[in-house]
């Protein structure tokens, strides 16, 4: 590549940083993208390597509507062939200076590049073509990896401690990883507008256990209550099976000194519905960070998708706060009917009396979790919940 052309390529990735940090709306990102995959396309018919699609879809975050799905590409067998040399000659040896790599954390994704902090800066950085494909499983804010500081480029990833991932929206047999490494997974959901989801919260916090972190659950909003004993009760079944939570108000700061010790020093996600409030609690933790936090619509209580790209900042005291755009629906990865049962152990407790031990409780008779709920010693919506989730599983 040409020192130009790759002068023009870093200002387009720059530009692109800067708009998206600053909470660029969705219709703005798709047609950013396709002038980008324009730009791209041409460079391709002068010689360079074809841009796949996918390169391109990892720009688009959240539960927006992604591209159409891609089709597999067309060609003969000399022309793929063909490819894959260009893909070599154009791969990553020739464009490293061959320095020492350094560590750094990604504090920032966007399609083929991410943004890496090493020793207090942050710099810009390529992806290497094999992560370029594999981008929305292979990297995440959060994510250690070793890159060449010289020539901007990222070389590998380190291992993970925990991630917290979901199928794919658009495509369900792809992971996304939404965070990597936290140590705290902060789901948040509204008391009010929008409505308290317990689903949600009950997936969310499955899928935190899953990866291998500590779900705090924030029931935000907590100014908008008019009785918040009564409006918290949804999320008694929760906390009894020994999931944290911690109710809060950005607005008035209620709950925000209990908040603020539970993250101090850790690393945490914030995860939840557009709306509940998630960017305001981060502003209200660190007032400096000014982000951008929209109105939920007044017809349906749903938040606007304001936040449109995860990012990671790191608080004077050294707690590190990822904040991501607002999940519409949450897939679960890879959990299994078991891990699930697991997961409700107050559901568990009722199986000893089932006909079947491996008796599912939805519809083999003689089912003690549901004689248990006939009876009224079981919460029927913790039996309802539990149901929901079943039904979505791969078996
Ligand atoms: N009454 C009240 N409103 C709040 C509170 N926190 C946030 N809001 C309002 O809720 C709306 C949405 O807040 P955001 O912080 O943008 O929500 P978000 O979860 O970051 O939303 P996305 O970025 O779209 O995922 C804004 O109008 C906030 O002013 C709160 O504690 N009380
Ligand atoms: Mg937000
Ligand atoms: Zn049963």
């Amino acid at each position: 590549m040409s020192n130009q052309n790759e002068r023009h390529r870093q200002k387009h990735i720059q530009k692109f940083f800067e708009e998206r940090a600053q909470g660029l709306d969705y219709k703005k990102q798709r047609k950013r993208a396709s002038k980008l995959r324009r730009a791209e396309q041409k460079k391709s018919r002068s010689g360079r390597r074809k841009v796949r699609r996918d390169d391109w879809e990892g720009l688009i975050e959240g539960d927006a509507p992604a591209f159409e799905e891609r089709q597999r590409p067309s060609g003969s067998t000399d022309e793929w062939f063909a490819r894959l040399e260009r893909d070599a000659a154009a791969g990553d040896a020739g464009e490293s200076t061959g320095a020492e790599l350094a560590d750094g954390l990604v504090v920032f994704v966007t399609a083929g590049a991410c943004r890496v902090e090493h020793g207090g800066e942050r710099v810009d950085c390529a992806l290497s073509d094999d992560l370029r494909r594999r981008q929305r499983s292979a990297l995440a804010v959060g994510d250690r990896v070793r890159f060449d500081a010289a020539a901007r480029r990222v070389g590998e990833v380190l291992p993970r401690a925990t991630r917290l991932s979901r199928p794919d929206p658009h495509r369900p047999s792809v992971e996304r990883v939404l965070a990597a490494n936290v140590d705290l997974a902060l789901v948040v959901a509204s008391l009010r507008e929008p409505a308290l989801s317990v689903g949600l919260v009950e997936r969310v916090v499955l899928a935190v256990r899953r990866g291998g972190a500590t779900p705090l659950v924030c029931a935000s909003k907590l100014d908008l209550a008019r009785d918040p004993a009564r409006e918290l009760a949804p999320l008694a079944p929760l906390r009894a099976t020994g999931v944290e939570a911690v109710a809060c108000s950005a607005r008035t700061g209620e709950g925000l000194a209990e908040l603020r010790a539970r993250v101090a020093g850790r690393t945490c996600v914030l995860v939840g519905h557009s709306g509940v409030g998630k960017s305001s609690l981060l502003n209200a933790l660190a007032p400096e960070l000014a982000l951008a936090v929209g109105r939920v619509r007044a017809a349906d209580g749903k938040g606007r998708h304001t936040t449109t790209a995860s990012a990671l900042f790191a608080l004077a005291d050294g707690t590190r706060v990822i904040d991501t755009p607002g999940i519409r629906e949450f897939g679960l990865w890879r959990v299994t009917p078991a891990e699930l049962r697991e997961a409700f152990p107050d559901l568990a407790e009722h199986a000893d009396r089932c006909r079947y031990r491996d008796c599912t409780h939805d519809h083999e008779p003689d089912c003690g979790v549901r004689a248990a709920v006939a009876d009224g010693t079981l919460s029927a919506a913790r039996h309802r919940s539990y149901l929901r989730i079943l039904a979505t599983l791969e078996r």
